[in-house]
């Protein structure tokens, strides 16, 4: 087969001194920062679903991007072809992993058997493709948003057959993620929530779902999948509420259903800030709970309401996460998957290079500062210092459950507290700004 991108070359690392848009100036692979690998640290992985299948459309027009490797059909021919020109980029760009849902790598069909043999004939190809170049698929996931079957809920909806229909699709992904060597696989809800409550009895869809999620706890116990499932947070969009709006509640649903240790959590940066929080707070909700699994790794527009998906390029964010990141000990299973999307302005192939360059060099830098101002210290002994008294002993007795209130009322009436210290945090955001 000819190539789909012959004008560009494998992506170099170049440093920071070069111009040749082409090139990492930051991300260079192979590179140890404290002990580790870069490439070791950010396990990158492309999504199939924008780079292959995102024809970047808006809600006001349709798509603009060129692709001029794709027929247009719903051939499984088409679909095979595709997975050539996705591992041609995977390997120009230099990314090892990549995540998909069913529907992206393969056609839906008339009939859901259909729809499956033509998954499991590019699953063939993806296979192929794997082994001829070690590139490894970080997760998989079922499609259960855009047919129009799925409008009110899967494994939420009202609707028995539909519930089922989400099922067996999830069935087969699971089965195909284990061929694939997957190390996780993920659940995004994409229309688990309702539009209004007039007509949903909301007790009733949550209790499907925590079956659902238990059906396929079973099914993998059953085929042997060893790798975590993941939910993947989001508040709105397409509905008005997603149950899954936020770490915290994920985090709440998967303990009251008893599923928390087959769990964690794949938090995505523009879910988080649609939920109104900064993607450092659902990171820090889920590190805390050991349940950060792995990262959709993207941006929203503050000025655009809704989840735009764009490449991050901010450094102050990549540094947050990476801090994160860092100090929960680096990824096991997980990733930063690109899950993003170039604008609809950028519809020419070579902009799928620029993107992701984008992205990994400012990860590459995130990656950098927030070792360095892990390896300074003075940002951690501040914190450290900062809950110092609760090292006493009447603090410690307090954390192990063993103090009453009588005991605290004694202290606090010895003690008048005439002043606390400073939080100093302008000065703690001058330190990191040392580093940027
Ligand atoms: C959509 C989600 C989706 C998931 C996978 O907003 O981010 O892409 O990551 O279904
Ligand atoms: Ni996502
Ligand atoms: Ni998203």
């Amino acid at each position: 087969m000819s190539e789909a991108f012959p004008d560009i070359p494998r992506i170099q690392y170049e440093g920071p001194n070069s111009k040749n848009p082409l090139a990492f100036k930051q991300y260079n692979p192979d590179e140890a920062i404290g002990g580790k690998s870069m490439k070791e640290h950010m396990r990158f992985a492309a999504a199939y679903w924008h780079v292959m299948r995102n024809p970047l459309g808006d809600p006001f027009g349709p798509g603009t991007a060129k692709m001029p490797w794709d027929d247009g059909s719903d051939s499984v021919e088409n679909a095979v072809n595709r997975v050539d020109v996705f591992f041609e980029f995977m390997d120009k760009i230099g990314i090892d992993y990549y995540c998909f849902h069913d529907r992206d790598v393969a056609p839906e069909l008339e009939t859901l058997q259909a729809s499956n043999d033509a998954l499991d004939r590019v699953a063939d190809r993806l296979l192929q493709r794997q082994q001829e170049t070690g590139k490894k698929l970080l997760w998989g996931t079922a499609c259960l948003f855009i047919h129009p079957r799925f409008a009110q809920g899967a494994a939420t909806s009202p609707y028995l057959d539909v519930y089922a229909h989400g099922a067996a699709q999830v069935k087969k992904a699971i089965e195909v993620t284990h061929r694939l060597g997957g190390l996780g696989y993920v659940f995004w809800g994409g229309r688990e929530g309702y539009s209004s409550l007039i007509n949903t009895d909301m007790k009733r869809e949550l209790d499907h779902l925590a079956r659902f999620m238990h059906m396929a706890v079973d099914w993998k116990k059953e085929i042997g999948f060893e790798g975590p499932f993941y939910i993947e947070p989001k508040p709105r969009e397409p509905t008005t509420h997603q149950y899954d709006s936020d770490a915290a509640a994920c985090l709440n649903f998967l303990r009251e259903h008893d599923l928390l240790e087959h769990f964690k959590l794949n938090v995505e940066t523009n879910h988080a800030t649609l939920a109104g929080h900064t993607m450092q707070h659902d990171l820090t909700v889920a590190a805390n709970a050991d349940a950060l699994g792995s990262i959709d790794a993207n941006r929203g527009d503050e000025l655009i309401g809704w989840d735009t998906d764009q490449f991050p390029t901010d450094i102050y964010l990549t540094t947050q996460i990476m801090l994160v990141v860092l100090n929960m000990g680096g990824f096991t299973t997980g990733g930063l998957n690109f899950d993003a999307k170039r604008r609809r302005e950028s519809h020419e192939p070579i902009d799928l290079f620029h993107c992701h360059i984008g992205g990994m060099d400012a990860f590459a830098r995130g990656l950098k500062i927030a070792n360095a101002i892990i390896e300074d210290g003075r940002l951690g002994d501040f914190v450290k210092a900062r809950y110092s008294s609760w090292d006493s002993d009447l603090g410690q007795k307090v954390e192990s459950g063993n103090a009453s209130l009588a005991e605290l009322e004694t202290l606090a009436l010895r003690n008048n507290i005439s002043d606390i210290p400073s939080g100093r945090q302008e000065m703690l955001e001058n330190l990191i700004n040392e580093f940027i």
